[in-house]
């Protein structure tokens, strides 16, 4: 193993950005144990040196007054008081051992596990939930993202497919509800859309409401009425199927249930759901024309069609866009890719397997439960409910529906203890706080490895000493198993091969003796992660146990793609290909490429046994018929329709907690329509009410001819109470609802909020 040491010096240093799902490399400059410069890594796989503004201000979240340095226990009075690590693990695990045999597994939950930059203590994290017989994992994938993947699910065969855009290579891109200038989520987003633009032969369509900074860059913006997707999309399929558009040898080579699709969607009155949105119907058709003959098309969408109305429905049709016209499976169209790090499960619902909640009977998707039920479980569940939750990389007091419900839900727990760098509006309702090192002080890394047909990963080494007295969550998950005497304090077999053993015969001795635990005392399999990090982690150079984990995961990489590693250029064997790219992974600071596949190999990617794609999903079919009756107007009470969380240039979701991060926007402003606001007489900078049916809250009003009339728009990411002072900025979800979403899925329709705006003197 290389001996390349971790200094904390001042220094250059490479590392990644936390902030989005992109995670940039950077390289930094490091000053008196700060960030003194940051930069772009030239040498980073995918980033190549590319970095937006928000990168450049990461010694915010380094270093605030905020940070947690101690383990905190709350008081009969409410006030918090620093104990030891060993009470706080001892009386955590006391109290969850007691609530267990107690209750029985449906009485714990776990909430959140990993942002934007940090997965790793997930693996850790999740242990707890087998410890306590549970299966109750919530997460914020799942107020947002859970509706794809379960029509993945059907698609492919496996909610664990999932899917990516090739833009950057794409001759036609439709961006659907999405504002990757901003936001992101598409590799090196700024110069990706230059590159667009700036070439005659390709060309951009943006469906958005406003007119955003991507729209600004379009060839065509289509400016859609909000929540009108599902019309214009499901009229584009059928566009596609009356002009004989689709792709005939594609869906016959490929595909299952063509017929049923054209049966389903045959039926719809084009220019009537055209209308519905309020577009162009003649510039609709070209559109449909231009992306299904083009050589390579594709499709980027995000929130815009995923916190609307119709949010399953939304992604089974961006689905049917592209797979009708063919664009799969090539360069420049949409694809799936690769997962090194297993976030995604597979969790049918028509499996019995997969257990219900007591109250909503609601079902997890890739192995997650929604967040809008949560409250209700805690709340409503009677004997059987949600009464301990842990809380890790999470702040859902901010990010999840109803912040009142979930006030009232947290303050009745028996037990919430609350994993963090910070304190946060959450932490505070904690009996126990447990302080995490920051992401710059552990080893760390993202499963967010989402591209194809060249995959690859990025772990990051501590560039800092960790501050006060805090742990890894590889260590506090593993203190905690150990105290619930769910694994033994000590393995001296496996500890002891573990010294011996060696990448030189591929961890043969270890990996066999692990396996021989495992075959004596089955309950241990769902704790390998701390058993390999109390043993072989032990033998990792520069305090990298946490990492070890990743050694069987890349073992397991390599045997499944064994020709696309090696095409990836590592030298090895059967036997010994994974051990060479977990070195690789260890010994490259600025992040490697794990695997190079052929286009032609996403065929493989598919669960199904025929590697066929089932383009017919009868629930889905029964939405599209309901769409017909679906009321969408605003009401008199409430006429402004609130997108209440959009993508600025300083906003990051809950990551910084320093107002003083951002150089713009320091109050989150409305935006709106400058003749809606004339009708308030409301300058930019003057104050509005908003109001939803569930709550109010102040707005500074910002004036944006960008705005569709009766339309207006809030940040994510604001509302943060820093040092315990009043909320900075607007606290969005004291506004929306735990009852609005989407019927199947149960993501939040958070871009689709009727509200309404009064004077302050009214
Ligand atoms: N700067 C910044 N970047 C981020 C984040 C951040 O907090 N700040 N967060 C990250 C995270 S967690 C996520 S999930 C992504 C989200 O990334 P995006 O989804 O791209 O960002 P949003 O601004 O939330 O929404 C995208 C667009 O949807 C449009 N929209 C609203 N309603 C509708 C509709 O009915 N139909 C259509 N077609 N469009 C509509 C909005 O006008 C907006 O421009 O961003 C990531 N990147
Ligand atoms: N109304 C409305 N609500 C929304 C959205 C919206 O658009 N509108 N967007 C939604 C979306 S898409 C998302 S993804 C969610 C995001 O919301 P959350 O899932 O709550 O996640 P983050 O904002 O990423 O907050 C991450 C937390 O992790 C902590 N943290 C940082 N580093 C570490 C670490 O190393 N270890 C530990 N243990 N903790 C750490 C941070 O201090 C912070 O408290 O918000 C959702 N909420
Ligand atoms: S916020 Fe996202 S796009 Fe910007 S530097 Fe960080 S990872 Fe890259
Ligand atoms: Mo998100």
């Amino acid at each position: 193993m290389s001996k390349q040491e971790i200094s904390f010096s001042n220094r250059n240093d490479v590392t990644a950005c936390i902030l989005c799902s992109r995670n940039c490399g950077l390289s930094v400059e490091i000053e008196d144990n700060q960030f003194k410069k940051i930069k772009g890594d030239d040498q980073h796989p995918f980033s190549q040196g590319y970095i937006c503004q928000k990168a450049a201000r990461l010694q915010h979240y380094q270093k605030h007054a905020d940070r947690l340095t101690a383990p905190l226990k709350r008081q009969a009075d409410g006030s918090f008081k620093e104990i030891s690590w060993a009470q706080a693990i001892q009386e955590i695990a006391d109290q969850l051992v007691h609530i267990r045999d107690t209750f029985g597994g449906t009485a714990f939950a776990s909430v959140g596990g990993g942002g934007q930059g940090n997965h790793l203590g997930a693996a850790y994290g999740r242990q707890l939930l087998y410890a306590m017989k549970s299966f109750y994992a919530y997460n914020s994938l799942a107020q947002e993202k859970t509706g794809d993947f379960w029509v993945n699910g059907r698609l492919f065969g496996s909610q664990a497919c999932h899917t990516t855009e090739d833009v950057e290579y794409a001759d036609y891109v439709l961006f659907i509800g999405t504002n990757p200038f901003q936001a992101h989520g598409i590799p090196n987003a700024r110069d990706t859309l230059k590159h667009i633009k700036k070439d005659p032969n390709r060309t951009m369509v943006v469906f958005d409401p406003r007119v955003t900074e991507t729209a600004k860059q379009a060839d065509i913006h289509v400016q859609l009425k909000p929540g009108t997707d599902a019309y214009l999309m499901s009229a584009m399929i059928a566009i596609m199927l009356r002009e004989n558009l689709y792709d005939q040898q594609f869906i016959q080579k490929h595909t299952h249930g063509f017929d049923e699709v054209k049966q389903a969607f045959l039926a719809i009155p084009i220019e009537e759901y055209i209308q519905k949105a309020d577009v162009s119907v003649e510039q609709i058709y070209q559109i449909v024309r231009d992306f299904a003959k083009a050589k390579r098309g594709c499709v980027r969408i995000d929130l815009g069609i995923q916190h609307t109305l119709n949010t399953t429905l939304n992604g089974y049709l961006e689905k049917l866009l592209y797979l009708l016209a063919g664009h799969f499976g090539q360069q420049g169209t949409n694809n799936l890719h690769t997962m090194f790090i297993p976030i995604l499960t597979h969790t049918d619902e028509r499996n019995p397997k997969y257990r219900r909640t007591v109250h909503h009977k609601m079902f997890p998707i890739s192995g997650f439960f929604p967040p809008n039920i949560l409250p209700d479980e805690i709340l409503k569940a009677g004997e059987k409910r949600v009464r301990a939750v842990f809380v890790d990389s999470c702040n859902p007091l901010l990010t999840y529906p109803d912040t009142a419900a979930y006030e009232q839900a947290f303050k009745s727990l028996d037990l919430l203890v609350v994993v963090d760098v910070a304190m946060t509006e959450t932490a505070r309702f904690a009996d126990y706080i447990l302080p995490a090192h920051s992401q710059f002080e552990k080893w760390e890394f993202t499963g967010f490895n989402l591209e194809f047909p060249k995959n690859g990963f990025h772990l990051r080494h501590p560039l800092f000493k960790a501050q006060g007295n805090t742990l890894s969550e590889a260590e506090i998950y593993t203190r905690l198993l150990e105290a619930m005497n769910v694994i033994p304090q000590q393995f001296p077999i496996l500890s002891k091969i573990a010294e011996k053993d060696s990448a030189k015969t591929a961890y043969l001795a270890y990996f066999g003796a692990l396996g021989v635990s495992f075959a004596k005392n089955k309950k241990l399999i769902p704790f390998a992660a701390s058993i390999v990090y109390r043993t072989l982690g032990k033998t990792l150079p520069n305090d990298a146990a946490a990492t070890a984990l990743l050694l069987p995961l890349c073992m397991q990489y390599a045997a499944q793609h064994y020709q696309a590693v090696k095409q990836a250029g590592y030298q090895g064997n059967r036997l010994n290909l994974g051990v060479k790219l977990f070195q690789a992974i260890l010994q490259q600071r600025s992040g490697v490429v794990l695997s190079q596949h052929e286009y032609a190999d996403v065929w493989q990617l598919i669960a199904y046994k025929d590697k066929k794609i089932r383009l017919a999903i009868p629930e889905m079919f029964v939405e599209l018929s309901q769409l017909k009756q679906q009321p969408l107007v605003p009401t008199d009470d409430y006429p402004f329709i609130l997108f209440a969380g959009e993508r600025r240039s300083y906003n990051a979701n809950q990551i910084y907690r320093d107002p003083a991060w951002r150089k713009v926007d320091a109050e989150g402003r409305l935006r709106m329509n400058p003749e809606d606001a004339s009708e308030f007489a409301v300058e930019t900078g003057q104050t509005l009410q908003c109001i939803s049916e569930h709550g109010k809250i102040l707005v500074v009003v910002e004036l944006d001819e960008g705005m569709r009339k009766g339309v207006v728009s809030l940040p994510h990411g604001y509302g943060l109470r820093y040092r315990g002072g009043e909320p900075i900025g607007p606290e969005l979800n004291r506004l929306t609802s735990t009852q609005h979403c989407d019927p199947l899925s149960k993501t939040p329709y958070h871009k689709y909020v009727p509200v309404r705006l009064e004077r302050l003197d009214a």
